[in-house]
């Protein structure tokens, strides 16, 4: 399982860097400021193929492997975490249909997400179930050819822009969520679904996290993403692949805050010399530069993972996410420490990328989360018996 970038993926990076340094960083500022979705940088990567990278070729996608999935969110993130999302939210909706459509449900939506037409959203997250997916509850109700479904979700990245939407809910309450929850494909122009309400936020800004609203919404049979009662483990399976993007888009805020400080300290005089020439600003390179490399080196390794579709992928895609997420804040704080004063004022990049790191070490599954699966690998892998549950396995 090799997992060192190829020539290819340099070619790939150098491109992507172009476009970002010149189309997307100088955005950057007013995209956060302003709160608003980047619609222009949204047609830009749609322009230059880069929406499809995620879906194969005979959906219309460009069917790139894992690591130039993750080289070019990394890349965009390092100019702008906002836009990275783009292409991470547009995977991570599609995922359950990746992984549980049919030929028929993948040919009507995947052209359109891979040209980029079509935004999709994953609506999982409930204002009461985040950590505890199994918590949900919005129902299902089967009505003839169809499914009627009630309730609400929080906190989902593009739910307010969506066309189309990855749903959970409940087909059989009395099952509780492992068992009762099934997976459906939505158009939000169906009667019944609005966007009430948009959250104000710390970070990735530019990106809209909606609350969604579903009254009597009638979603046809054929929408259903395999069986009923599978929702929980397509949730899950997602999840386990789409961290991997969490971790790019977290080593790349991490390179840009790098970047950053680096070029400040070669410039800012204090004490008659660039700070850059104090060993306690080097040391402080040293550490965020080897520790964004090895957050990189893991994010790559667990890459390869998902690439091969290897059985321990959930340990190493939290393993990345875990630990790039943490590497991104650390190192997105000390560059606003080297840049003093003015790291903490919106003149220079830093303080925003501080405030985009935050949100890697909580969506996607907390810092917390990615250690109970880490966890759980490690206690199977050591022939720990039976499931080790969140909390009791009484806890229906
Ligand atoms: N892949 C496939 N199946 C899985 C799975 C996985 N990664 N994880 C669990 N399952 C299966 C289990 O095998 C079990 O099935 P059986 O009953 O048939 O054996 C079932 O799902 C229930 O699993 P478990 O008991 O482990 O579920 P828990 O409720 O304890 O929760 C965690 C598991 C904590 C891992 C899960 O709730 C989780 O990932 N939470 C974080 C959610 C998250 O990331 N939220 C962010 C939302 S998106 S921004």
């Amino acid at each position: 399982m090799t997992y060192l970038p190829t020539s290819e993926h340099d070619e790939l990076r150098a491109v992507v860097r172009e476009l970002a340094e010149e189309r997307i960083a100088p955005r950057a500022t007013e995209v956060d400021q302003r709160a608003e979705f980047p619609w222009d940088l949204k047609e830009l990567l749609a322009r230059q193929d880069l929406l499809g990278t995620s879906f194969e070729e005979r959906y219309g996608g460009t069917g790139l492997d894992e690591i130039s999935q993750v080289i070019l969110v990394e890349e965009l993130a390092r100019a702008d975490a906002t836009t990275s999302l783009i292409p991470i939210v547009q995977k991570l909706g599609s995922l359950p249909i990746t992984l549980a459509g049919s030929d028929e449900q993948k040919e009507r939506y995947f052209p359109r997400l891979a040209s980029g037409e079509w935004l999709i959203a994953f609506g999982l997250t409930e204002a009461a179930a985040g950590s505890d997916v199994a918590a949900n509850r919005t129902r299902a109700r089967r009505d003839g050819d169809a499914y009627v479904l009630n309730g609400s979700k929080r906190f989902i990245t593009h739910g307010s822009i969506a066309n189309v939407l990855t749903v959970f809910a409940l087909t059989d309450p009395a099952a509780g969520g492992r068992k009762g929850m099934s997976a459906f494909i939505v158009e939000t122009d169906a009667p019944g679904f609005s966007s009430p309400r948009l959250e104000h936020k710390l970070g990735i800004r530019g990106s809209p996290t909606a609350e969604l609203q579903f009254d009597d919404v009638r979603v046809p049979v054929q929408n259903r993403l395999g069986e009923e009662g599978e929702g929980f483990k397509i949730a899950m399976e997602t999840l386990d692949r789409s961290r991997l993007g969490i971790a790019a888009q977290a080593v790349g805020i991490a390179q840009g805050a790098l970047d950053a400080a680096v070029a400040y300290a070669a410039e800012r005089q204090q004490f008659g010399q660039p700070i850059g020439e104090f060993q306690g600003i080097q040391f402080m390179l040293a550490d965020m530069a080897s520790q964004t490399e090895a957050a990189r080196q893991l994010t790559y390794a667990a890459a390869a993972r998902v690439e091969a579709l290897a059985a321990d992928l959930p340990y190493w895609t939290s393993a990345a996410k875990l630990i790039a997420g943490d590497t991104a804040m650390r190192v997105t704080s000390d560059a606003v420490q080297i840049f003093g004063g003015y790291g903490y004022i919106t003149e220079y990049p830093v303080e925003r990328m501080m405030r985009d790191a935050k949100i890697t070490q909580l969506y996607e599954g907390t810092q917390q989360i990615q250690r109970m699966v880490i966890g759980r690998q490690l206690l199977q892998r050591a022939g720990v018996g039976g499931r080790v549950r969140a909390k009791s396995a009484a806890r229906a």
